[in-house]
């Protein structure tokens, strides 16, 4: 059993597992310690990760990126259409639920995809070099999202998980996961079990990635983190640091060059990642030179940029960065004096005009004193926070506890309805702002009956509308769900008692806001008092029943002055009786069918690539065959084998080759070239043998001379 943790970005992905020594980030399957979040289709199979980096020009339509911002993401959403689609080169269109789904070409077809499912795709491979790098399979894993993300998009994040048949046992806030890495590794932290007036240490972490700008205050003691406040501009990351680039590059070469870039989807791609590796040098570099060769006509561009000039252009951007903090500051109750370090992550604070920012909001400067610190890895705390808080779930893997509070920045409303129940207010606040998370909390209702015997009730849970204020995507939504229950009467009295009340019936609704940030109504509790009609029993008969009757968590009370009104064997006594129900959940989950169908698609499209890659592998196989046996048989092996069978074995392995370059042998099957190969190596095989064995007598005689 592994365990592991994933920081799923929008632009790159990076995996940490839990080892017997600590926490690893480990390598993808060429070696390099990020994974580009893509998916790709060709004409026979997917490409996914580094293979679909690698495809992205040729295959320009059909690779997709923004992954984790398009997901569980309206066709209809403003941001959509504006922002994110800038960045995607495949077609968008509205799928059946209403969110955007891609269009690409696959296998000589068009082809619709989810993107839950490509997400789900991109996971499994996650999946797959993980597993490869560990040696054992993959199950339970810790994923991040951003704090923005809504339930919907959490649970879109959950459901891409499952198809991938993997295990995610939390969704975890991307900076939650970066405090937590920062929290178990400290030994220093002040231990409330030894002082509890020792002031905790207050960490304000700061994430610019590629997309999105987040930052969150954390108070540490020894053994526990508690999130004391969130902010964001989520469309803020180094995607725009690189815009500025592109767009006075278009509008300059536009101009210089006759060109028409605005039309041309992979001419302005390959500008943009030009212009991405100019801002990257110009983070330790005063000047350097925009280099792209044929950018378009033909044509190759240059344009030299310094530093001074680059920081002038992002100074808008750079602007934009104080306003989070400032929330960030309200939220929590902290001023600046009160943060004790500013831990730095994500790609982007490595600009120095960023950094710069960043230590003046906190009263210091870049050159002199400041509070900026990265104790941690800026690209991979993420990922090891994931795999911490995977090996705290994980029953397979000991490790220090450390409890981890995170922040609820989305205030959630519970609605009911309002002429079935009481209290009949309709609305409660049931999570406000600043909320722990995971938590729980319990609804009581009353049915009104009426002439019903039987009733439904739904209770309905969505953001409220100051979730806006505080950075709720608007084109996600406030909705979160509907739960159901049915079945709601008087409950019947035991077999040997008579009801001879009607009473109030309390409906119980356990709500929760779980680990994964995803509210939920887990389950309904019925309870009503009333009185019954029972014989007296005799005393060790009443003991008797009273233990069963507390077995089955019953409270029991005798009413007074009851008895002397009654025949002298009847009393009537109050009991409250319990009964649970049913809660049905209408929430953005998939239902399970759906979840299994997709888990079986995948698995066909995983096994269609599987059996591609191992076709190839074989005819590869042969090829290499081929070349060898041909130049080994022209020289070392001549002495091995006689003249006649010499000259025919040359001959088939030319003929093979032939083969291999005529249609069929281009097209063949992995078991065609099997059996050919191993034709081949039935008569390559001895001789081989031959060689070797008359190779080891020579070495063996040497080695005795000397
Ligand atoms: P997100 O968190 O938004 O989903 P991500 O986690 O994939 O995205 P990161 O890997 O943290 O993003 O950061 C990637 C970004 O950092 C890219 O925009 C990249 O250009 C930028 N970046 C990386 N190195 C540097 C550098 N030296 N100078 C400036 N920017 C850099
Ligand atoms: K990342
Ligand atoms: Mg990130």
């Amino acid at each position: 059993m592994s365990v592991v943790g994933i920081d799923f970005g929008n632009l790159n992905t990076v995996v940490a597992v839990a080892r017997n020594r600590g926490i690893d980030v480990i390598t993808n399957d060429v070696s390099n310690r990020a994974t580009p979040s893509l998916v790709c289709f060709g004409e026979k199979q997917r490409y996914l990760g580094e293979a679909a980096k690698t495809q992205e020009i040729s295959n320009f339509k059909s690779t997709i990126s923004t992954l984790k911002r398009l997901l569980a993401r309206p066709f209809d959403d403003p941001e959509v259409a504006n922002l994110e689609s800038k960045y995607v080169n495949c077609k968008l269109f509205k799928g059946e639920d209403g969110n955007v789904a891609a269009e690409v070409f696959y296998q000589f077809e068009q082809q619709k995809y989810s993107f839950v499912q490509l997400v789900a795709m991109f996971f499994n491979k996650v999946k797959d070099f993980t597993s490869k790098e560990l040696g054992t399979p993959v199950s339970d894993v810790v994923i991040s999202c951003p704090g923005w993300f809504t339930d919907k998009q959490r649970r879109a994040l959950l459901d891409a998980a499952e198809i991938a048949n993997l295990k995610c046992l939390r969704v975890l806030n991307d900076l939650t996961a970066a405090a937590l890495g920062y929290g178990i590794t400290k030994t220093d932290l002040p231990d409330h079990s030894l002082n509890d007036q020792a002031k905790p240490r207050v960490v304000c972490f700061v994430d610019i990635g590629h997309s999105s700008y987040q930052v969150s205050i954390a108070s540490f003691v020894k053994g526990k983190l508690v999130v004391k406040g969130t902010a964001d501009d989520r469309n803020l990351g180094g995607r725009d640091f690189d815009e500025v680039l592109v767009e006075k590059y278009m509008t300059e070469f536009n101009e210089k060059y006759k060109f028409d870039l605005h039309s041309n989807a992979k001419a302005k791609f390959r500008l943009r990642m030009g212009c991405e590796k100019v801002k990257k040098t110009l983070s330790a570099n005063a000047a350097t030179v925009l280099n792209i060769e044929c950018l378009l006509d033909d044509k190759d561009v240059h344009a030299k940029v310094n530093r001074e000039e680059y920081e002038e252009l992002i100074a808008p951007l750079v602007a934009r960065l104080t306003g989070p903090l400032q929330k960030v500051l309200d939220n929590s109750g902290f001023t600046i004096n009160d943060i004790d370090a500013v831990e730095l992550i994500g790609g982007s604070t490595r600009i120095p005009l960023v950094k710069k920012t960043l230590a003046e909001f906190f009263g210091g400067s870049l050159d002199g004193e400041n509070k900026l610190s990265t104790t941690l890895n800026q690209d991979e705390a993420v990922a090891r926070g994931c795999a911490l808080q995977c090996a705290i779930l994980s029953p397979v893997f000991k490790v220090r506890d450390f409890s981890v509070i995170d922040y609820n920045n989305y205030p959630i409303n519970l609605y009911w309805n309002t002429e079935e129940t009481l209290p009949k207010g309709g609305v409660s606040e049931i999570f406000p702002v600043a909320h722990s998370i995971p938590s729980s909390r319990n609804v009581t209702l009353n049915p009104v009956f009426g002439d019903k015997k039987n009733m439904t009730v739904t209770v309905s849970a969505t953001y409220t509308d100051e979730a806006f204020n505080r950075g709720l995507p608007v084109g996600v939504g406030k909705h979160i769900g509907e739960f159901t229950v049915e079945g709601i009467t008087h409950i019947k009295a035991k077999e040997g008692e008579e009801r001879v009340s009607e009473d109030k019936v309390n409906l119980k609704l356990r709500t929760k806001l779980d680990g994964n940030g995803c509210f939920s109504v887990d389950s309904a509790q019925l309870a009503e008092d009333f009185m019954v009609q029972v014989p007296v029993e005799k005393k060790e008969e009443k003991k008797e029943e009273k233990k069963e009757e507390k077995k089955e968590d019953d409270k029991m009370e005798e009413t007074n002055g009851s008895e002397a009104a009654k025949p002298v064997e009847y009393k009537t006594k109050k009991v409250t009786r319990k009964l649970e129900l049913k809660v049905t959940q209408f929430t953005h989950s998939l239902p399970p069918a759906q979840i299994s169908k997709l888990q079986a698609l995948e698995l066909e499209m995983e096994a269609s690539d599987k059996l591609i890659v191992d076709t190839a592998e074989k005819r590869n196989a042969l090829e290499e065959y081929v070349y060898e046996t041909r130049s080994k048989l022209e020289m070392s092996w001549t002495e091995f084998m006689n003249d006649d069978d010499r000259v025919k074995f040359l001959k088939d392995l030319a003929d093979m080759e032939n083969w291999l370059y005529t249609e069929e042998g281009e097209t063949a099957t992995k078991s065609v070239y099997s059996e050919k190969l191993n034709k081949l190596k039935a008569i390559g095989d001895p001789v081989q043998v031959r060689a070797r064995e008359s190779e080891m007598r020579n070495s063996t005689a040497k080695s005795f001379r000397e």
